[in-house]
């Protein structure tokens, strides 16, 4: 086999994936996108017990050999520094969807109402983004909605907060209450992700000023988005900069855990534990005992 000439091989950052191809913005242009193909089994381990609906994940990096001023062959996919994978829902066997790869951050958005707020798939992603170490921020969305925006005795987010995470009640409306968050997305990568028609794509379009895509609407009679965002989208609005608007989800499989290991994921449910006091009236107990059936569910 002759050695590979890497000499014309560029890096990139993977933007949006399609079957068998992705857009990857370049390092040394990054006004440039082209389209890549990718081969599937290229980068597939085939050991692996659990393999990806699709090799490649927004936020990967990559590397490609350039075809033309718009096309090119990813050739070297970089090892991922980390992920946010959920079990992929409706495939059969064990499929796992990479949200996003490389991220600084994953901003967990909720709506204060509208579809309301849903402590349970924070939760989860608060366990994935624990299980590779990466910053959860907690966006509450919509606070316009909320009659008195200024009691926080009250806030359903709370529990969160005393914990320590980082809550952000805003409005994508009201663009003083965006301030502090647009200082945490800057300079760095970060991940939007929540529930259909929190407002993900309409927050980052307010903070970024970028027409990113469509913005969509809540039911009136179901009170759920409608799957307006379909495709992970990375945009890079300034040198450093980058975020990922991501299609809302239903449910978020956890992957790589144990149900017997889950409690060490709910810190303040643990420590008492640990103490053998009864854990039964805190307030995440019963997020943890639903997450646990699935899990246990799952390994009949
Ligand atoms: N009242 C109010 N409505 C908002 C706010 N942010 C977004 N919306 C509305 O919520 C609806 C859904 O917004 P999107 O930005 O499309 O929500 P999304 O999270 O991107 O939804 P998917 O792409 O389906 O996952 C739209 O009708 C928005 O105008 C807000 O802060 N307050
Ligand atoms: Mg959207």
């Amino acid at each position: 086999m002759e050695p590979q000439n890497t000499s014309n091989l560029v890096s990139g950052v993977v933007s949006e994936v399609f079957p068998n191809q992705c857009n990857v913005i370049l390092d040394h242009d990054t006004d440039k996108k082209l389209l890549c193909s990718y081969r599937r089994s290229q980068f597939l381990n085939k050991k692996v017990e659990w393999r990806e609906r699709s090799p490649v994940a927004p936020g990967d990096r990559v590397e490609i050999k350039v075809l033309g001023s718009k096309d090119g062959v990813v050739e070297n996919l970089i090892p991922r520094k980390n992920k946010i994978q959920r079990k992929a829902p409706g495939r059969e066997g064990q499929v796992l969807h990479t949200i996003a790869a490389n991220v600084d951050q994953v901003v967990i958005v909720s709506a204060f109402l509208d579809p309301p707020f849903s402590p349970g798939l924070i939760d989860r992603f608060l366990i994935a983004t624990q299980q590779e170490e990466i910053v959860p921020l907690i966006v509450i969305n919509k606070m316009d909605l909320a009659e008195d925006p200024s009691v926080t005795d009250k806030t359903p987010w709370k529990l969160y907060s005393d914990m320590g995470y980082q809550c952000f009640p805003v409005s994508a409306h009201d663009p003083v209450s965006l301030e502090i968050l647009r200082e945490k997305v800057r300079g760095k990568t970060s991940v939007f992700c929540g529930h259909s028609g929190v407002g993900k794509t309409s927050l980052l379009q307010e903070l970024f000023g970028e027409k990113i895509g469509k913005i969509g609407s809540v039911n009136s009679y179901t009170g759920k988005g409608k799957h307006t965002t379909t495709v992970s989208l990375l945009l890079q609005p300034e040198p450093g900069t980058r975020f990922i608007d991501t299609p809302g989800i239903k449910e978020f499989g956890l992957f790589g855990i144990k149900p017997n290991d889950l409690i060490q994921h709910f810190p303040e449910l643990y420590e008492v534990q640990q103490k053998r006091e009864s854990i039964e009236g805190l307030s995440r107990y019963h997020s943890y005992l639903r997450i646990k059936q699935g899990l246990e569910d799952e390994n009949r």
